[in-house]
């Protein structure tokens, strides 16, 4: 049996940040991870970071190598019905960017940090049970059943880990909505053929160039959930792609990772219960079509963090009492902008063309008014807390 103040459970953005933050403010935490080090660092996943999430990495000192290697954009592309159009994000969002730096770096440069500073994270160890009541978390790690104990338990560990469904017993309910279709994410030992993140509609379904660096792409293509990545062998992926995204000299290379994941919206309402709170994946689920997913991790956390400091430094609850309601406005902002970019740009069984039409009207109308294309920019780059 060990003690803390804070167990985490996964090893996440959402665990690691969290662990950090709360080390900088003096509380102590242990963060319980069901994979290897080695795995949760090459999990390939995000890639858009938002300039809220850049701000806080910087200037909490694990910014560094994401200041070096991050690339900066001020723009995205939308293509349909063969035309092309920038959306200036930094123009129509007064003066904010976006940063393209994968997931699993932040991953590696947060674990690093908190390992370097004597932060404690528990690799290979599956959280079995969580009491929320007194609060402990039971988990098994080297074939052994281990017992953390604790002040507060915050639940990290996505939508499949132990911590939703502990709220969920402990009256919490959920809110879900699946849609008929999933990505196939690629990525592929090529320069990328684009300097901004490409989205494209197309009569065949979407498609998204995005990139990791000066050398590496990173794609998307809409495909049916039901499908299998041995249905897409490498000359299938790169006609789709060319095709769908209109580039017909596309540069192409090894393929490095294949994936496919179903797309779906869920929140849990509410985030928090006694001495149980969720965090980022384990309290809601957003479809990637509006790279929200690991921002709102960071948001969440971000405000939790504060909210403890708060109650370790002087024993107020206020800031915990509010941390639900603080963070589900955030969410349900992005939950909504998520449904809305994912329903305009995919292609929907539409027997007789209805809905395909009041898409290509929105996407005209995002790229033609500059009041829809500033919805659609400030949305993206994150809304500040005050619009929300
Ligand atoms: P994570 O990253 O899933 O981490 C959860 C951790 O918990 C561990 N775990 C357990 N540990 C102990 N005991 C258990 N019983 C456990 N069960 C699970 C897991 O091993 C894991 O390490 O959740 P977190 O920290 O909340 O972070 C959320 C983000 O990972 C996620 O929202 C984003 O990746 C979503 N997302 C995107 N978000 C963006 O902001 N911008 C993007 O551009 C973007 N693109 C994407 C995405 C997600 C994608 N996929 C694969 C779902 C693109 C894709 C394709
Ligand atoms: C990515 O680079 O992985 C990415 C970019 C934009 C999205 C989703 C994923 O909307």
């Amino acid at each position: 049996m060990t003690r803390t103040q804070v167990a985490i459970v996964g090893a996440g953005p959402a665990g690691l940040v969290l662990s950090h933050l709360l080390a900088r403010a003096g509380i102590e935490s242990i963060v319980l991870e069901a994979r290897s080090r080695e795995y949760v660092e090459r999990r390939v996943r995000a890639g858009v970071l938002e300039q809220g999430t850049v701000d806080l990495l910087l200037s909490t000192g694990v910014g560094e190598r994401l200041q070096r290697e991050g690339m900066v954009h001020h723009g995205i592309e939308l293509r349909f019905d063969g035309e092309q159009h920038r959306i200036d994000l930094t123009a129509l969002s007064g003066g904010r960017s976006i940063t393209i730096y994968g997931q699993q770096e932040v991953v590696k440069d947060l674990i690093a940090a908190r390992l370097a500073a004597g932060g404690r994270i528990e690799f290979e160890a599956v959280a079995t049970a969580i009491d929320p009541e007194a609060p402990l978390v039971r988990y098994d790690q080297g074939g052994e059943p281990h017992e953390l104990q604790c002040d507060y338990v915050v639940g990290c560990d996505g939508s499949h880990g132990v911590a939703r469904d502990a709220l969920l017993r402990a009256g919490a309910r959920v809110y879900e909505r699946e849609y008929p279709f999933a990505w196939l994410g690629i990525l592929a030992e090529a320069p990328p053929s684009t300097e901004e993140l490409i989205y494209a509609y197309h009569d065949r379904g979407f498609a998204l160039h995005s990139m990791r660096s000066p050398t590496l792409s990173r794609f998307y293509l809409q495909v049916r959930p039901e499908e299998q990545v041995g249905m897409w062998p490498e000359e299938r992926i790169r006609s789709e792609l060319r095709t769908r995204l209109g580039i017909p000299e596309l540069r192409h290379g090894p393929i490095l990772e294949l994936g496919i994941t179903p797309m779906r919206s869920m929140v849990v309402e509410p985030m928090q219960r006694g001495r149980l709170f969720l965090a980022g994946d384990a309290a809601h689920i957003v479809p990637p079509t509006g790279a929200k997913g690991l921002n709102l991790a960071v948001a969440d956390v971000r405000v939790l963090a504060a909210a403890l400091t708060e109650w370790y430094a002087t024993g107020r609850l206020d800031g915990l009492a509010g941390y639900s309601e603080s963070c589900l406005r955030r969410v349900w902002r992005a939950e909504h902008f998520s449904w809305w970019m994912t329903a305009m740009l995919h292609r929907f069984e539409d027997g007789d063309g209805f809905d395909a039409r009041l898409q290509l009207s929105q996407l005209r109308y995002v790229t033609s008014s500059r009041a829809a294309g500033a919805s659609l920019a400030e949305n993206y780059v994150g809304l500040p807390d005050a619009s929300q």
